[in-house]
C-alpha cells in the first residue's frame, strides 16, 4: 500500500516536521490508514497530536515555532475546520511564523467511481466554492494536491515558501479520491529544498547608513522581532554597547535586547505613554518592526532620518502602512547587523566623547525606569496589583524558564516587571487575535520539554484560548504548564479603546462598557476538570507567594497549574 497520503507524509518527515497537530474527518481516511500503517512497521513519521480544536492545533503550531524556529504540521478537516483555525491563522500570518496547515477536500465523484468517492451526506454541505480562499490572505501560499505522482514535491515547496523570510504559514488542500490514490514511492533530496538564503546590503548603502549613525547626536534603534534569531540579539548588543544607542521594543514578540543592559529604554504597547528617548531621536533604526511607532501616541520628530529594515518593508499585505524613511531594505536584519558592525570597526571609533556622554545619559534613563518599575512592584491595598503579581512571578522565572504574555492591557505591566534579558524567554503571540497563550504554551513545552513555562493571560484571553481543549491536550501529552489568569472580570481593553476615543462620552458617565463576565466563573476548575489541572484562585496579596511556589511545583513534578489571581476588576 502507497499512496498520495503515504508519500505526503514521509515528505513531513524527511522535512524533519516533528508534530502533525490533526483534527480529522471524513477527509482523511487514507491519512489515517497510512499512519497505522506506518506505526505497524515502525516506520518513523512526525508525532500525531490529536487537538479537539483546531484553533488550538494552529496555536500549538505557532508556539513550537516561535521557540525553535520549525515548521509543524496542522490538519484539519475540510472547509469546516480550515474555517475553525480562525484567528490563530491570522496570528501565524501576522507574526511571521511558519506552519503547514493541510485540509483535505470533499470528494469530487459521486457514484463510486474511484476510491473515496462520496458515500456521506455531509460530503454534499462540504463541497465548497472556493475552500482554498478562505486561507487567502493569511497564508503565503495555496495549493490543491491533485495527484500523488508530485505531492512531495508541492509538500517540499510549501515548507519552502513557509521558511523564507518573511516566514508564515502555507496551506494545502487535497480531495479525498486524490490522497486514496495508489502512486509510485519517490526519493527526494531535502538539501535542495532550502529557504532563500539571508539578503545584505550593497557596500555603498553600507557605509552611508554607518556615515549617518555615527554622525547621528541622539540614534535609537526599535525593533520587534529581531530576536527571533538569537545572534542578530548578539549583534545587537555589540552596536549598542559600542556606539551607545538606546534600544525601543515596540510591540515585542520575543526578547529583542535585555531588559537588563543600560541601553533598554523600555517597551511601547498601547499606553498612552510618551517616550522621549524616541521622540528626541534625530535617526532612527527600525530594524525588524512592523509598527515601530503608534504616531498619535509617540513618533519621532518630523526630521529624523529614518532607515527601514525588514524582510518585507513594503508591507504589501497591511493596506494602510507608511513611514517616510531615507531608506527602505529589503534585508536579513542579522547579516545588516553583522556588516554594520564590520563597517564601524573598519572605519574606527570617532569621537568618544559624546558616545561617553550619550552612554550616561541613557544609562541614568535606564536607571530611572527601573526605579520606577521596582517602586509600582509595591502592593497597596488589598486587592492584587497586576505590578505585584507579575513581580512576583518574575520570582519564579530561572534561567531555564519560558514566559508567555497574553495578558493585553497588562502587556506593558508584564513585560516591564519581568524584564526579559535572555533569547527565547519571552514569547507573545505577535498579533491580533486572542486566545494564542493555552495552545502556544503546549507548542513551547513540545518544542522544550526541559524548560518551565509559565503562560500569563487575561481573562478573556484564557476564555478565548478554548481551556477545555488545551488541558485535554496538555494532560494527554504531558506538556505540563503554569497558567496565570490576570482575572479582572471582563475584557478591560474595549473599554480603554472607548475611552480613548471619547474620553468623556456617554459610556463614561454611565459607566457602562458592555465588558463584564459572570463574577460566580471559577475559570480554573474548567483546567483540572479536563486536564487534571492544580487549580487554584487567589485574591488574598499576602497568600500570593505562597500559592504561587505550590502551582510552580506541580508543573515541576510534571502536573499543570492555572492560578485564577483577582486583580481590580473592570
Ligand atoms: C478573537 C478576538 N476577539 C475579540 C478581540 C477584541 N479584543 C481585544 S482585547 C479584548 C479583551 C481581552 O480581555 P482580557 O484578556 O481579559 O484582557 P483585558 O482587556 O481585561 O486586560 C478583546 C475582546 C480580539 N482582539 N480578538
Ligand atoms: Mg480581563
Amino acid at each position: 500500500m502507497y499512496t498520495t497520503s503515504t508519500a505526503f507524509l514521509e515528505a513531513l518527515q524527511e522535512a524533519g516536521v516533528s508534530y502533525i497537530f490533526a483534527n480529522f474527518g471524513s477527509d482523511h481516511p487514507a491519512i489515517i490508514e497510512s499512519l497505522t500503517d506506518a506505526a505497524k512497521k515502525n516506520k518513523k513519521l512526525p508525532k500525531v497530536i490529536i487537538s479537539p480544536h483546531e484553533f488550538v492545533a494552529m496555536s500549538a503550531a505557532q508556539g513550537y515555532a516561535q521557540a525553535s524556529g520549525e515548521p509543524q504540521a496542522v490538519i484539519v478537516h475540510v472547509e469546516c475546520g480550515t474555517q475553525n483555525l480562525g484567528g490563530a491563522i491570522h496570528n501565524a500570518f501576522k507574526a511571521k511564523v511558519p506552519v503547514f496547515v493541510f485540509a483535505g477536500a470533499s470528494p469530487y465523484t459521486q457514484e463510486g467511481e474511484m476510491l473515496g468517492s462520496r458515500n456521506e451526506f455531509i460530503h454534499w454541505f462540504q463541497d465548497v466554492n472556493d475552500q482554498r480562499g478562505i486561507m487567502r490572505g493569511y497564508t503565503k501560499y495555496d495549493n490543491e494536491i491533485r495527484t500523488g505522482k508530485n505531492v512531495k514535491q508541492l509538500v517540499h515547496r510549501s515548507l519552502q515558501i513557509a521558511k523564507s523570510e518573511p516566514q508564515g504559514p502555507v496551506y494545502l488542500m487535497g480531495p479525498r479520491e486524490t490522497m486514496e490514490e495508489e502512486t509510485d514511492p519517490i526519493k527526494m533530496d531535502v538539501k535542495l529544498w532550502e529557504p532563500i538564503s539571508p539578503s545584505t546590503l550593497p557596500e555603498q548603502e553600507v557605509s552611508d547608513l554607518v556615515a549617518d549613525l555615527m554622525a547621528a547626536k541622539n540614534p535609537i534603534v526599535v525593533t520587534s522581532y529581531l530576536g527571533k534569531k538569537e545572534e542578530a540579539v548578539v549583534e545587537l548588543i555589540k552596536l549598542c554597547d559600542t556606539l551607545a544607542i538606546p534600544v525601543l521594543e515596540s510591540v515585542p514578540q520575543t526578547m529583542n535586547f535585555p531588559a537588563d543592559n543600560p541601553m533598554h529604554t523600555g517597551y511601547q504597547w498601547n499606553e498612552d505613554k510618551q517616550h522621549p528617548v524616541l521622540e528626541e531621536a534625530d535617526l532612527v533604526l527600525a530594524i525588524d518592526s512592523d509598527i515601530p511607532w503608534i504616531p498619535t501616541k509617540n513618533k519621532p520628530k518630523q526630521d529624523a532620518t529614518i532607515y527601514y529594515i525588514d524582510a518585507d518593508p513594503l508591507k504589501e499585505d497591511m493596506p494602510l502602512w507608511y513611514i517616510p524613511s531615507k531608506r527602505f531594505y529589503r534585508a536579513d536584519s542579522l547579516q545588516v547587523l553583522k556588516q554594520i558592525n564590520t563597517k564601524i570597526v573598519e572605519r574606527g571609533k570617532k569621537d568618544d566623547s559624546a558616545i561617553s556622554t550619550r552612554r550616561e545619559e541613557i544609562t541614568i534613563f535606564h536607571n530611572e525606569m527601573k526605579k520606577r518599575i521596582a517602586k509600582a512592584a509595591e502592593q497597596k491595598g488589598d486587592i492584587i496589583t497586576p505590578e505585584f503579581l507579575t513581580a512576583c512571578v518574575k520570582e519564579l522565572v530561572d534561567e531555564n524558564t519560558v514566559v508567555m504574555n497574553e495578558t493585553i492591557t497588562n502587556f506593558g505591566v508584564v513585560t516591564d516587571h519581568i524584564g526579559p534579558s535572555k533569547t527565547g524567554s519571552h514569547y507573545s503571540s505577535g498579533a491580533g487575535s486572542l486566545g494564542w497563550n493555552g495552545g502556544a504554551a503546549i507548542g513551547v513545552k513540545l518544542a522544550h520539554p526541559d524548560k518551565t513555562v509559565i503562560s500569563l493571560t487575561g481573562d478573556g484571553s484564557y476564555l478565548f484560548s478554548i481551556p477545555s481543549v488545551v488541558h485535554t491536550m496538555a494532560e494527554q501529552y504531558n506538556t505540563p504548564f503554569l497558567t496565570i489568569i490576570y482575572n479582572n472580570f471582563g475584557w478591560n481593553a474595549p473599554k480603554h479603546s472607548t475611552l480613548g476615543v471619547h474620553p468623556d462620552g456617554i459610556a463614561k458617565n454611565e459607566n457602562q462598557f458592555w465588558v463584564n463576565f459572570n463574577p460566580n466563573s471559577e475559570l480554573a476548575k474548567v483546567a483540572e476538570a479536563t486536564g487534571n489541572a492544580y487549580a487554584e484562585t487567589v485574591d488574598d496579596p499576602n497568600k500570593l507567594k505562597e500559592v504561587l511556589k505550590i502551582a510552580i511545583e506541580q508543573v515541576k513534578k510534571g502536573r499543570s497549574a492555572v492560578l485564577d489571581v483577582r486583580i481590580p476588576k473592570v
